[in-house]
């Protein structure tokens, strides 16, 4: 368990931890010149049951808040500290705001230094001190006077930790591991450390991990967990990770920094999060686009809010924001965040991070509103059910996942619990059953619809698909494919048809399929484009774009780039090909054998049997070619021929 310090400056709080721990955690000579905490202290306390308690010693100063807030921002218990003698002070108010922002949810009120006054005003401090508590919703903090300099009521805060550490639930492992670092340095022979407390996960001797946001990678060479040499550190834990790592120095080593398993290492500058305003120290309003400071773990920086519902935040008030931050953070839904004011430096409000990796389609506000808000119900399937019920064009997975910490079959798990609301949860993509039909409709009646306006095309091309639909390639993907799975809709060499549709041929089509019937023994010559539309009497760019569709169809084969032939006569020549090479006792066909058996012209028969390698149908050595698949399953013929008279159409 590590319990944290928070209270105005000079109020005691390093005298507290040092009377209870032994250790001076003003270490610094600046610390020690100026009677004051600048840095973050460490201390363990060792109970007889063998439990350790680790303390975070935090500045009291209002300069130092940026630290404080580094310092409570992993912490389980907080002792909250306030002279006797001054009672709360700014810095107290301050402090219990970000502790009540952060969600630490146990702690006390010590009073310190009551040596210098008088039993009556401790009670009256005490009876002070619990109304002031039950206002940032602390009502259950017993407040426990004492004197660190006396020793006075230590052995009442003694117990009180030992109370708390056998109600203290560890944090489950079982999610990667990702701790915000909170201070950085050099060991002389033993090279970088870092220190924090985990998050999550767990760490060992020899792991590696990922320094982010920067993107370091890292091994760990040796572990302190709570203070004490290990194999193993783990979430809840003050861990002091000795890492090694090409080209790693403070700036992205340091405090603000994450050490994290690389799954987790997703840095991001967009973050969309549900943000309240304090009701005293927040400014009267802030307007859509303000610049604040935003912290998350140890991290802070500067960032702009865009409202989602309104065009100002009140004093007071909460409402969904995004925050576009001046440089990469990691952050994952749940985090705690805190506020503080560019000016002032002050807290000024916190809330929730919802989606850390939002994506970067522009949705209606009102539509990502009601997103977000899903996003906010209790985490598991009732959660899933009511994104997906939200997002029309369903969701990645991998965002589900990465956002959650959750892996592939914690995923799929849910995704299963969750199946009565989820349709065609194909690999990468969910949808709600109930989008899932409307789209699967949408995209039939599109194929249709373009169908209908294209007569003369086999199909409509996937990617123009997702288009019609609005949707995002993935997602759509997974619809096409459950839409081929179940017959709604047919595949044909690339393109997207209905099983109905029988493609009408336009005049130039007709023409090219009547010029191979008219010419069957030149028609052997894989035929140019250009000598073709010669032939057919239209321009090149009208036989180019008929060919494309018959080549769609497999009525032609683009023997070159710019050459074509019909398919059934190239299966043919194919199937020539293999009885020659059954005939030679090696298998090997020469191109003079092909050209007497097939009775192609030279240039023509290079040409076919250069395809017929690109093709995978044979293959070249030293004295021709051999076979390598049957003609039959190499060359198919169309699956259904329109009919060539009935159904011709002008436009071409
Ligand atoms: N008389 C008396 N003095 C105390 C007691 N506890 C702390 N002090 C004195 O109060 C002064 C401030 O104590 P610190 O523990 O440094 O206060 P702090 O809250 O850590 O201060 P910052 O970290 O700078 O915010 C020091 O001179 C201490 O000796 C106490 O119980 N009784
Ligand atoms: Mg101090």
């Amino acid at each position: 368990m590590i319990v944290g310090t928070a209270g105005h400056i000079d109020h005691g709080k390093t005298a507290l931890v040092k009377a209870l721990t032994g250790v001076d955690t003003d270490r610094l000579p600046e610390e020690k010149r100026r009677g004051i905490s600048i840095d973050l202290g460490f201390a363990y306390l060792q109970l007889p049951n063998g439990t350790r308690i680790g303390f975070v010693d935090v500045p009291g100063h209002e300069r130092f808040i940026r630290t404080m807030v580094a310092g409570i921002s992993g912490i389980d218990c907080v002792m909250i500290v306030v002279a006797a003698n001054e009672g709360p002070r700014p810095q107290t108010l301050e402090h219990l705001l970000g502790i009540q922002l952060l969600h630490v949810s146990r702690g006390c009120a010590v009073i310190t230094k009551t040596d210098l006054v008088s039993e009556r005003r401790i009670n009256d401090l005490t009876t002070q001190l619990r109304e002031l508590l039950a206002t940032y919703g602390m009502s259950t903090f017993p407040v426990i006077p004492v004197s660190s300099h006396m020793r006075r009521g230590l052995d009442q805060l003694h117990k009180w930790l030992c109370l708390e550490v056998q109600a203290y639930i560890p944090p489950t492992p079982g999610r990667h591991f990702r701790m915000p670092i909170d201070r950085y340095f050099t060991l002389l022979g033993h090279g970088s450390v870092v220190t924090g407390t985990v998050w999550s996960g767990s760490v060992r001797v020899g792991d590696r991990l990922t320094i982010a946001p920067a993107l370091c990678p890292v091994r760990v060479r040796r572990i302190h967990a709570n203070g004490e040499v290990s194999e193993l550190g783990r979430a809840g834990q003050r861990c002091a990770l000795n890492i090694v790592g090409p080209g790693l120095a403070s700036e992205q080593a340091g405090r603000g920094n994450w050490v994290v398993e690389q799954s987790l290492a997703l840095p991001t500058t967009e973050l969309d999060a549900r943000l309240r305003l304090h009701g005293q120290s927040a400014p009267a309003c802030i307007a859509h686009w303000s610049s604040v400071h935003l912290h998350v773990g140890t991290t802070a920086v500067t960032t702009r809010l865009a409202l989602y519902e309104t065009e100002k935040l009140e004093r007071g008030s909460e409402a969904l924001a995004r925050f576009v931050t001046e440089t990469p953070i990691l952050a994952l839904n749940g985090d705690r965040f805190l506020i503080r004011d560019l000016p002032t430096r002050r807290i000024i409000g916190g809330g929730t991070i919802l989606d850390p990796f939002p994506s970067r389609k522009r949705d209606q506000k009102r539509e990502r509103a009601a997103f977000l808000q899903a996003l906010e119900t209790e985490p598991g399937p009732k959660r899933l059910s009511a994104i997906l019920l939200s997002a029309r064009n369903g969701i990645d997975l991998e965002w589900f996942r990465a956002i959650h910490d959750i892996d592939r079959d914690q995923a799929d798990a849910l995704i299963r619990e969750t199946c009565a609301a989820c349709g065609g949860a194909g690999g990468k993509w969910a949808f709600h059953s109930t989008h899932f039909e409307q789209l699967s409709c949408a995209a039939v009646n599109s194929v249709q619809d373009y169908l209908q306006e294209h007569p003369e095309q086999g199909g409509i091309l996937p990617n123009k698909l997702c288009g019609v639909l609005k949707m995002r390639e993935a997602a759509c993907t997974t619809l096409i494919d459950q839409l081929i799975a179940t017959g709604r809709l047919v595949a044909v060499t690339g393109h997207l048809s209905v099983p109905a549709h029988n493609p009408v041929l336009t005049r130039v089509d007709q023409a090219i399929l009547g010029y191979f019937r008219e010419h069957p023994g030149s028609a052997a010559e894989p035929v140019s484009i250009a000598s073709l539309s010669a032939s057919i009497r239209v321009s090149e760019q009208a036989a180019r774009q008929s060919a494309k569709r018959l080549a769609q169809r497999k009525e032609v084969i683009f023997v070159e780039r710019d050459r074509i032939l019909d398919s059934g006569r190239v299966r043919e020549i194919a199937l020539q090909f293999e009885r020659e090479a059954a005939r030679a006792s090696d298998g090997i066909v020469s191109l003079q054998a092909f050209r007497t058996a097939t009775g192609v012209g030279r240039n023509g028969a290079i040409m076919l049997l250069e395809y017929f390698d690109r093709v995978r149908f044979t293959r070249r050595v030293a004295t021709g070619r051999h076979v390598l698949k049957h003609a039959v399953a190499a060359f198919s013929v169309p699956s259904s021929l329109p009919p060539c008279s009935s159904a011709i159409d002008d436009s071409n």
